[in-house]
Formats: structure tokens, C-alpha cells, sequence
């Protein structure tokens, strides 16, 4: 079963059933106890609309000169990077979309998710990934399994519309499970889980400026539906700073409230990662 026709046979997946999409006029505990319960939420309209616009054309253009692109990094799907390695010129777009995200209500949202607000953004496990869309066979990971077992969550931020049949985005099982599920050889849960229950799909339509977050545990996906349009984003994780193994350090960001604004405290890069000059620009532009 690919994607294209699951969305033909199934087209309610594209629509929010759950009423798991939230503004900032919800309050985060409320959005708290949603997540809790499905394992994922969208903020709607959370970062402004023109700074993602100009993140994406800056991201784009460093991907087009392909010298960037480690051939390691790269696939017939696209290619992914370390968000300090995305650069045009002075410019790092990742730095300016992280830095829109501890500034914007969906901060309150993390540190609500984190029942901390001592935060520190886990560099080492975000990425900045490039799709190119493909015709993609159903299948979903859990981050727990893939990313890294003790990350709460992610935040999956897209650089463009996504319309699902349209372009590459990302799609979830509502309803996780609170362990891990099994997997085939590549860490796949499998397309029969996955169409196990078709009421629990939910393939969001994303506009510029929306976001998700997941859980560890929330079985989610790549879709692809072969019509090579391009796709930008981010995902960047996080966590309370007080539950971060010190492996996952390098790099990291640390966010704590400074007359009740977020701010960040604190930044650390080992020499040989040589993410100093990102840090930098993710600290002036949240300054
Ligand atoms: O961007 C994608 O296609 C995959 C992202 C993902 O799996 C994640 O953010 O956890
Ligand atoms: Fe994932």
C-alpha cells in the first residue's frame, strides 16, 4: 500500500479528527493533556510566516550548490544536515527558525511538555532535512527507537505548505502506545500496524508557520506521493536539562525564563563539532 492510494481510499486521514490542532489562544495544559493522550499536537500559526519563507529560500539555496551536500548525507529522497552545517554566507536558517520557536508560544508549550523551563535544545539530534517527494510505501518509526530512547519529543517544523497527494510531509498513528512497538530489520514498525486501525491515521495539511510536535513514542512517517516537488524542514528536540544525559550534549542549547522571558543562559560546542559561530547567531537573534 502506498500513500497515494491510502489518501484515495481514505481521504478523512487528511482531516484533524482528533482536534489535535491548537492556537495560542488554548491554553498549554490543555494542549499538555492532548499530547499526552495522542502522542501529538499541531500549533497553528506559531512562528511568523515570513521568517520561514526566508529560512526555506536561504536552506534551498545552500542545498542547490551541491558541494554542500555530503554524497553520505544524500539519497534519491533528498538529504539531510546538522542545522549548524546549513549556511548561506553569514546566514544559518536553522538559527533563525530555532531562534522564532523559543521566542514564540510554543515555547510555553515545550516547557509545558517538559513540566520544566529549564530547557536545553538538543543540536545533536535536529536536523534539517530536504525531501524530495518519492512514491513511498506505508510504513512509521518511533523517535525512542530511532532517534534516541530518553527524548521526550520533537518538533517538526515545515518550510512550506504541505498538502497531503502534494508534497513530502509527515503523518502520525494517533493514540501511541507507551513502550516500544516491534520492528522489522530497518527499525520500520511496519505497514500492517499502521493499517491496522486506518481510524487513528492523521496526515496533516501544515501552512507556513505551523508546527507539530511528537512524542518518543508516537508511531509517525515520511509521506511521499512521487511528484518530486521539493520539501524543507526542521526537527529539533528537546528536553527538561535536568533529565539530559551528558552524551547528548554536543551541541546544546540551554533556555531558562529571565524576567519571565525565555532566554538563553548558556551554549556549548566541542571544537571538533564547530558549531560556535551557529550558536552565536541563534543567540543574537533571540537576544
Ligand atoms: O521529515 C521527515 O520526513 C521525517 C521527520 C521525522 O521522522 C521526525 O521529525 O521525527
Ligand atoms: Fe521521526
Amino acid at each position: 500500500m502506498d500513500f497515494t492510494t491510502l489518501l484515495e481510499q481514505r481521504p478523512e486521514i487528511a482531516e484533524d479528527r482528533y482536534s489535535l490542532s491548537f492556537s495560542q489562544r488554548h491554553l498549554p495544559s490543555q494542549i499538555a493533556e492532548a499530547f499526552a493522550r495522542e502522542g501529538v499536537v499541531m500549533l497553528k500559526g506559531a512562528l511568523p510566516s515570513s521568517l520561514i519563507a526566508s529560512a526555506a529560500e536561504a536552506f534551498g539555496g545552500f542545498v542547490q550548490a551541491t558541494d554542500n551536500v555530503p554524497p553520505d548525507r544524500k539519497t534519491a529522497a533528498g538529504s539531510w544536515h546538522s542545522p549548524w552545517l546549513v549556511r548561506r554566507g553569514e546566514r544559518f536558517p536553522a538559527a533563525d527558525v530555532i531562534s522564532a520557536v523559543i521566542r514564540s508560544w510554543a515555547w510555553d508549550v515545550v516547557e509545558e511538555f517538559c513540566r520544566s523551563a529549564n530547557i536545553v535544545v538538543l543540536l545533536k539530534f535536529s536536523t534539517a532535512r530536504h525531501s524530495v517527494d518519492q512514491a513511498l510505501g506505508v510504513g512509521a518509526h518511533q523517535d525512542a527507537k530511532v532517534v534516541a530512547f530518553d527524548v521526550p519529543l520533537s518538533i517538526w517544523i515545515p518550510l512550506q505548505d504541505i498538502m497531503p497527494g502534494r508534497n513530502s510531509g509527515l503523518g502520525f498513528v494517533v493514540h501511541p502506545p507507551h513502550e516500544l512497538l516491534p520492528t522489522l530489520p530497518h527499525d520500520d514498525v511496519g505497514a500492517d500496524y499502521v493499517l491496522s486501525d486506518p481510524a487513528r491515521l492523521w496526515i496533516p495539511h501544515y501552512t507556513m508557520g505551523d508546527l507539530t510536535i511528537h512524542s518518543r513514542f508516537s508511531p509517525h512517517f515520511t509521506t511521499g506521493y512521487g511528484t518530486l516537488s521539493d520539501r524543507f524542514s526542521l526537527e529539533i528536540r528537546a528536553m527538561p536539562r535536568s533529565a539530559a544525559p551528558a552524551q547528548h550534549l554536543d551541541p546544546a542549547i540551554y533556555v531558562a525564563r529571565r524576567r519571565g522571558i525565555p532566554t538563553i543562559i548558556d551554549a556549548q560546542s566541542s571544537a571538533a563539532i564547530g558549531a560556535a559561530a551557529f550558536l552565536a547567531a541563534v543567540a543574537r537573534a533571540t537576544a
